[in-house]
């Protein structure tokens, strides 16, 4: 592929501090069924619908499983191994639709339990190694590797092998100058991949793929790239960034100008900020306002005081006080009030949640009460308790 040379500069600009590492599961809820059933190995298995399509164990020990063939209902596919992929059956795709292409495929139930126990698995193994981690979802983390300079490679490595040692399972990994184009490398070689990317293999390893291996570039945007002749990336980055505002508007258009050129900036988030913090008691008998006034008040205490803990853990401080009661029928309300500071302090959430009770009705008995706090910011050092204690552990005070 050839392309003017102020379109490869501007690829090779890419304003870039990687190493970055994109690690994605291969076949995630396949893999992992087929650690529990290891003779179904090499063949297609499709994971999808209820617990029906789970396998019958016979006396001797041996499984009785599902054939696609027998499947009926709305179900759809959440993954398949690639030897059913061969066949065309992919994530998504409904069940029955499916059962035409691989009517002999094996059918297995999903069992999230299981697929976040391995998740889990997976991402401490790849902690022990390299601890800048952002979490992606069940099968996926970028992994920042820039501590490791030019040893990122056999560091990436090193942590497909701890993978498959703490899970059995293997993974693919994209390596490459930013987020971006680590998570488009991650999809270059499945399944069991290491694709290591520079920016000089731009040209000849992501310019000629399609524009939709770009994440964020959806199903209807690739449509209207096609109308406009652009199906490649190549042919992305060469297109006028005019015509393309003329079609996406100006902030979609200049993303789609910068990631066709490979650019991204985003850094490796290893942390996510809680957006609030809450703690909520579901009672043992159903207690009323009135005659259980002491009890009730004690475990609304308890709660502000659990909440104030939890902010003062995570360092943070909030400004919206909320509760949450349910009673004796199901019925749910909720009440909030915003302070005009942002605290972390018991007695403060305690009198904030006090006010919210006074708005609802407590006539009813109660079967739960939850206290939450949110609009949350770092709290900075802020003393943790500087309002004073008064007489605020009153129910209705
Ligand atoms: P993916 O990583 O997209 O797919 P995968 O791990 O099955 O296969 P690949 O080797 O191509 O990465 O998704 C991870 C898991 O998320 C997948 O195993 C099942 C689930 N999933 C769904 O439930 N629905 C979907 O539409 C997709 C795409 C995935
Ligand atoms: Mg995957
Ligand atoms: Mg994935």
């Amino acid at each position: 592929m050839r392309l003017p040379f102020c379109l490869a500069s501007l690829f090779l600009m890419s304003s870039v501090s990687g190493p970055i590492a994109h690690l994605d599961m291969d076949a995630f809820y396949a893999s992992v069924e087929l650690l529990r059933y290891p003779e179904l190995r090499g063949q297609p298995v499709v994971i999808g619908g209820g617990s029906a399509s789970a396998p019958v164990e016979q006396a001797d020990g041996s499984f009785c499983y599902r054939r696609l063939r027998d499947y009926a209902g709305r179900g759809v596919v959440t993954t398949s191994t690639y030897e059913a992929r061969a066949l065309g059956v992919f994530s998504a795709m409904g069940l029955m639709k499916a059962a035409k292409l691989a009517p002999d495929a094996i059918l297995l139930p999903t069992d999230f339990n299981a697929y976040r126990h391995y998740s889990r698995l997976f991402k401490a193994a790849v902690a022990a190694i390299a601890p800048q981690i952002e979490d992606r979802g069940i099968d996926e983390i970028y992994i920042d590797l820039q501590a490791f300079g030019t040893e990122a490679d056999d560091v990436a490595r090193r942590i497909k092998q701890a993978v498959r040692e703490a899970t059995g399972l293997s993974c693919s990994i994209g390596l490459a100058p930013n987020k971006l184009l680590a998570k488009i490398c991650s999809d270059l070689d499945k399944p069991d991949g290491l694709t290591i990317l520079t920016e000089a293999d731009i040209p000849t390893r992501i310019w000629p793929l399609p524009v939709r291996k770009i994440n964020g570039i959806g199903p209807k945007a690739a449509q209207k790239l096609a109308t406009l002749n652009i199906h490649t990336i190549a042919e992305l980055a060469a297109c006028d960034a005019g015509v393309l505002q003329a079609n996406f508007g100006r902030s979609y258009s200049a993303w789609l100008v910068r990631v066709a050129q490979g650019r991204d900036e985003r850094q490796v988030v290893t942390h996510s900020e809680p957006k609030s913090v809450s703690r909520e008691t579901t009672f043992e008998r159903d207690l009323h306002a009135k005659q259980d006034r002491a009890e009730l008040s004690a475990l609304f205490t308890q709660l502000c005081e659990r909440v104030a803990g939890d902010l003062q853990r995570k360092k943070v401080v909030g400004r919206t006080v909320g509760i949450k009661l349910r009673y004796a029928d199901f019925s749910t309300v909720t009440r909030d009030l915003t302070l005009p500071e942002a605290t972390a302090d018991a007695a403060v959430i305690r009198q904030a949640a006090g006010e919210c009770l006074r708005r609802v009705k407590l006539e009813q008995r109660l079967r739960l009460l939850g206290v939450r706090i949110g609009t949350l910011t770092p709290s900075d050092g802020m003393p943790a308790s500087s309002a004073q204690q008064g007489s605020l552990f009153d129910l209705h005070a």
